[in-house]
């Protein structure tokens, strides 16, 4: 299987996370994708290649073109304001505001944020377009008949929305290659969402249309990030009625709960029709993440990767979450080696 990496991902790193009322150093730092990419190799994946660039035609199909200039312009105005930290939202269009655009750049990033603990810092757009490249390479490879690709994405995607930064996320990867695989001639795609939270922005994007089933396996949103969405009632509307999947799961699940729920998930997603799957890949389910309740362990990832595989069809996995602990990097090769048997 071949792994797609950018060196740019190291453009993000940004110096503070909003957590517990402090600014703290970022859980989703540089030394993930570093750790990610040594334990891969050393599992013997060894193909790593760069990504190749692209224009930004994809992403505006999942994106708001208003968004997307937001993001790209952000830092660069949050200096010309006079600020001296990391561009961090503080007011939000909450209930029973309007939704007109502020002109502004305060009002802006909280307009287009829905996560604060997220600060733009220098080089996050730079870095967050290479991820998107690694989604995009991952999906031209299996669209050209690859069985399966890792795009070693990095910042992460799912909670991205069509307009909507937050939870270390900006640009959705999964989704902007789920809409490349159709866009190269898949009739139906599916994303498989297994990062510890709900996959929103992703949730977000496909919620009305037919062609791509969303299913999120996650900690209970009424106990855990995002908060306020990923509950098991919300099922899809209008083309997209019936095409997304919750499964929230309670604190300390275990891989035999968890499981179960993916087997629905998978069986859902095969009569469905999908012609391939994209993994949202978070390791963050690990018994020793420092900001997650569930109970893998090291092995239960080689049984997952299995399981997935046995699914028959091409897989995508694109990475999200998982932090903290060096084991980050041996749970993704287990993924990995599971899904190359
Ligand atoms: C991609 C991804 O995994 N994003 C996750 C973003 C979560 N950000 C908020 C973290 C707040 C965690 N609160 C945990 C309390 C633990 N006692
Ligand atoms: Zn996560």
């Amino acid at each position: 299987m071949r792994v797609i990496f950018s060196e740019d991902h190291k453009l993000r790193n940004s110096k503070t996370e909003l957590y517990g009322g402090q600014l703290v150093p970022p859980f989703e730092a540089p030394f993930r994708a570093e750790w990610i990419l040594a334990a891969v190799k050393e599992a013997g994946f060894t193909d790593v290649v760069a990504p190749n660039e692209y224009g930004m035609e994809t992403a505006l199909k999942v994106h708001d073109a208003g968004f997307l200039k937001f993001l790209e312009t952000a830092w660069e105005r949050w200096q010309a304001a006079g600020f001296k930290g990391e561009a961090i939202a503080t007011s939000f269009p909450v209930r029973r505001t309007s939704r007109r655009i502020p002109k502004d750049i305060d009002g802006q990033i909280g307009y287009y944020c829905n996560a604060a603990e997220t600060s733009i810092s220098p080089g996050t757009w730079e870095a967050a377009l290479s991820a998107m490249y690694s989604a995009l390479s991952g999906a031209d490879l299996v669209a050209s008949g690859h069985k399966a690709a890792f795009s070693l994405c990095r910042p992460p995607g799912h909670h991205a929305g069509i307009d909507m930064f937050g939870g270390y996320c900006f640009i959705n990867n999964a989704a902007v290659a789920a809409q490349r695989l159709l866009d190269k001639g898949a009739g139906k795609v599916a994303i498989l969402d297994v990062d510890f939270h709900h996959g929103n922005g992703t949730q977000d994007i496909f919620y009305e249309r037919g062609d791509v089933f969303f299913a999120s396996l996650h900690g209970d949103p009424a106990e855990a990030f995002p908060h306020f969405l990923g509950y098991a009632e919300e099922t899809g509307k209008g083309a997209g009625e019936g095409t997304t999947q919750n499964y929230p799961m309670a604190r300390g699940t275990p891989y035999s709960v968890w499981s179960a729920a993916m087997e629905d998930a998978l069986q859902r997603i095969a009569a469905f029709g999908a012609e391939a799957i994209v993994v949202s890949l978070g390791v963050d389910t690990f018994e020793k993440d420092p900001i997650s309740f569930f109970k893998l362990t090291s092995p239960d990832y080689l049984t997952m990767g299995r399981r997935i595989a046995a699914s028959g069809v091409p897989l995508l996995v694109v990475m999200e979450g998982g932090y903290g602990v060096p084991e980050i990097g041996l749970n993704v090769a287990n993924v990995l080696t599971g899904i190359v048997g």
